[in-house]
């Protein structure tokens, strides 16, 4: 397959679809039309099953929601998982990409509770997008305002936005990477927070992430730093920073110890740390964490590399970044976070930016200055 664009400006679909959604042309993200949710009663649902074209490995588009806050819900599944859950009044919003790889159907869902209704009573999509190409995923936080809270709306300007953010997460210009302007932080001392990619699978066995990190020291505390989860939810395997300094990934979320950076990492500085997954649809495979105390460099400081081991959970589909605050003023602030099928390396400042070609500019004006 190439890509595959559905921008619902005629009746013949470019993708296979059964349900009760219909076109209408009340504000459209492009064009004349998009699709929406069936009118429907109390307890009733409406829905669009599209079936995911072979070959596909993201899907990505725009989704509208005007419905009663909370209790009527727009809720975007991948086969059974929920990849994004909304309510209330949402304007044009970009999803960011979803990784479809071993998904048969994306399925959009609009259902309502017993009493009340609000706004438009509906959800709406427009754009839908379906791609071939391997997937990487990768945020600057650069476009967020420093103080401001990250979320999945508002992180689509440094990058792919993220999903899901678990805890206060905010934007800070207090410390950045290389000339990068705004790295993310929690600024809430105790509280568990992080910034997530719901489905990152990738085809194959290898699944890498990259991320640059500044402690705020003294540094006292052991805290996860990334984890990867399977299909259910289930902790896949977690790298943790400890009081010493050094670097231990883990199988499941503190299972068994299965790799080690024996170099402690230094505190005020930015440093890179990369992981590479390769886990076999058995479950059984190996980590490799590599640290870079320069951290632009080719050249890592320390690595370590797992035995194989079985790990819990499932072929990795989420992957979390975990911004941590301890109760005692150490904290770290995070920058250039990526996911991606083979090992990431550096960040290439002044690159060009990924261009989403099929999206039109008056859209993505909308979204930036809303
Ligand atoms: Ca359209
Ligand atoms: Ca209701
Ligand atoms: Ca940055």
């Amino acid at each position: 397959m190439a890509v595959i664009v559905e921008d619902f400006e005629d009746d013949t679909l470019a993708v296979s679809v059964t349900g009760d959604w219909t076109r209408t042309d009340v504000q459209p993200l492009q064009g004349g039309f998009c699709y929406r949710s069936a009118v429907i009663e109390d307890d009733q649902t409406s829905d669009v099953v599209v079936a995911v074209p072979p070959g596909a490995t993201t899907v990505e588009f725009w989704y509208r929601v005007s419905s009663e806050a909370t209790y009527d819900i727009f809720d975007v599944f991948l086969d059974m998982r929920t990849a994004l859950q909304l309510s209330g009044d949402v304007e044009w919003t970009y999803s960011g990409r979803l990784s479809v790889v071993g998904v048969s159907h994306v399925t959009f869902l609009y259902s309502k509770d017993g009493s009340q209704f609000a706004g438009e009573d509906a959800a709406f999509i427009d754009q839908l997008i379906f791609n071939d190409a391997p997937a990487v995923w990768s945020n600057s936080f650069d476009g967020g305002s420093p103080g401001a809270l990250i979320t999945p709306e508002n992180s689509a300007a440094g990058g792919d936005p993220f999903n899901n953010v678990v805890g206060v997460a905010e934007y800070s210009s207090a410390h950045f990477f290389a000339t990068s302007g705004v790295s993310a932080r929690n600024p809430n001392p105790g509280a568990d927070t992080h910034v997530d990619w719901r489905s990152v699978t990738q085809p194959g066995d290898v699944v890498c992430a990259r991320l640059y990190l500044r402690q705020v020291g003294p540094w006292t505390s052991t805290a996860g730093v990334f984890a990867l989860l399977g299909p259910a939810g289930v902790v896949v395997s977690k790298a943790w920073l400890f009081s010493d300094g050094l670097v231990r990934v883990y199988s499941g979320h503190g299972d068994v110890e299965v790799a080690t950076v024996g170099t402690a990492l230094p505190i005020n500085q930015w440093v890179r740390i990369e992981l590479r997954y390769t886990i076999n649809s058995a479950g059984n495979g190996t980590v490799e964490v590599w640290t870079y105390h320069t951290p632009d460099s080719a050249t890592h400081t320390a690595t370590a590399i797992s035995s194989t081991v079985a790990w819990p959970g499932g072929k990795p589909a989420d992957a979390e970044f975990h911004l941590f605050h301890g109760t005692g003023g150490d904290h770290w602030h995070m920058d250039g976070v990526a996911v991606g099928p083979t090992k990431l390396g550096p960040v290439a400042f002044g690159a060009a930016v990924r261009s989403r070609t099929s999206i039109p500019a008056g859209a993505r004006h909308r979204a930036a200055t809303r």
